[in-house]
């Protein structure tokens, strides 16, 4: 019996971005230098996939640098810590690597050297999120103030509207975060934003191809997990850039084939903490029931990467 026919539109970027690979490195390296165990404050990057494998190779996977001994090798995730982090390793006198993206650090510094300057740091991103947590934790308790809506902007409780600076979460939704932005400037028409934006260019990159992709398909899959905010935003932008079922995926298994049926047109994207292979095994769950035709929605090249830091360059 044939097969219906299905044209599937890939985005192009999707998957990997710059900082997850050079934190999925450092921890395979850390693992080549030292050897097991390896201590990992938090997932690497939000993938099971990616920690399962991981784990396998001798990594442990902890939430808290307590959970860890003091002879072993700790890294700290993509997502960033707070000052509070490192300082404690350095008391314990531990041996530790911060896989925190560069564009993550970024943040840091831009939110430090604001307060030097005198100003108070309003942070757009959402709560509880370790990069969130992380990029609060660079200065002291209760100093930078939490903005995860436009309706937070008219209660947000400042000490000098004139001396505010706002710093935002790299994996926001671009067209929030523009919202956000907006009414701050609005209400604090002399808050300081950062040089550039601080949404990274991945996650501007991948939200632009669904944006193109979005209104050709039926339906839209995002390969990523729960637990990963870039991943969740490029669901809640394929919706609204009119595509009518958008759902998120960790792998071939969680698709929900009877949603599906009727279909002709199907996208497929990945979060920044998706690996490629869960994306071939997306694909080929749909080669398997239909006649695939792939089309590329490319929107941009990228070709960011980042050094590991030198302790893992450097022989045993
Ligand atoms: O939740 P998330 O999007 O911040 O993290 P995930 O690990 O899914 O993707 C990589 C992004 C990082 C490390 C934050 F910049
Ligand atoms: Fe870095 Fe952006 Fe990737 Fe986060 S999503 S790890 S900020 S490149």
């Amino acid at each position: 019996m044939s097969q219906p026919a299905l044209t599937l539109y890939l985005a192009a970027p999707r998957g990997f971005c710059a900082g997850v690979d050079r934190a999925i490195k450092i921890v395979e390296m850390a693992l080549d230098k030292w050897g097991a165990p390896v201590f990992v404050r938090h997932e690497i990057v939000h993938n099971k996939f990616v920690v399962d494998g991981l784990r396998d190779k001798g990594a442990v996977f902890v939430e808290e640098l307590d959970e860890c001994p003091d002879d072993r090798p700790v890294i700290f995730s993509a997502h960033g810590v707070p000052k509070s982090v490192p300082n404690a390793a350095k008391a314990r006198e531990m041996i530790y690597v911060d896989a925190t993206c560069p564009l993550v650090s970024k943040v840091h510094i831009e939110a430090q050297r604001h307060a030097d300057n005198g100003l108070q740091m309003i942070m757009i991103g959402h709560a509880g999120h370790p990069e969130t947590v992380g990029t609060m934790g660079q200065l002291p308790d209760g100093e930078v103030l939490l903005v995860e809506t436009v309706e937070d902007v008219a209660t947000v409780d400042v000490r000098d509207p004139e001396k505010l600076a706002f710093v935002t979460q790299t994996t926001l939704s671009v067209d929030d975060t523009a919202d956000i932005v907006a009414a701050l400037q609005s209400r604090f028409p002399s808050i300081v934003g950062p040089h550039k934006e601080d949404i990274c260019y991945a996650t501007t990159n991948r939200q632009e191809a669904v944006k193109a992709m979005a209104p050709k398909c039926d339906a839209m899959l995002v390969v990523g997990a729960p637990n990963s905010s870039n991943s969740k935003r490029l669901v809640e932008v394929g919706a609204r850039a009119g595509c009518n079922y958008a759902q998120l995926v960790q792998r071939a298994t969680d698709i929900d084939w009877r949603a599906l049926d009727g279909i002709t047109s199907m996208g497929i994207t990945a979060g920044a903490s998706a690996p490629e292979v869960l994306i071939n095994e997306v694909i080929d769950a749909f080669r398997d029931r239909y006649d695939v035709t792939v089309e590329m929605v490319e929107t941009a090249v990228e070709n960011v990467e980042f050094k590991v830091p030198r302790v893992l360059r450097e022989p045993a």
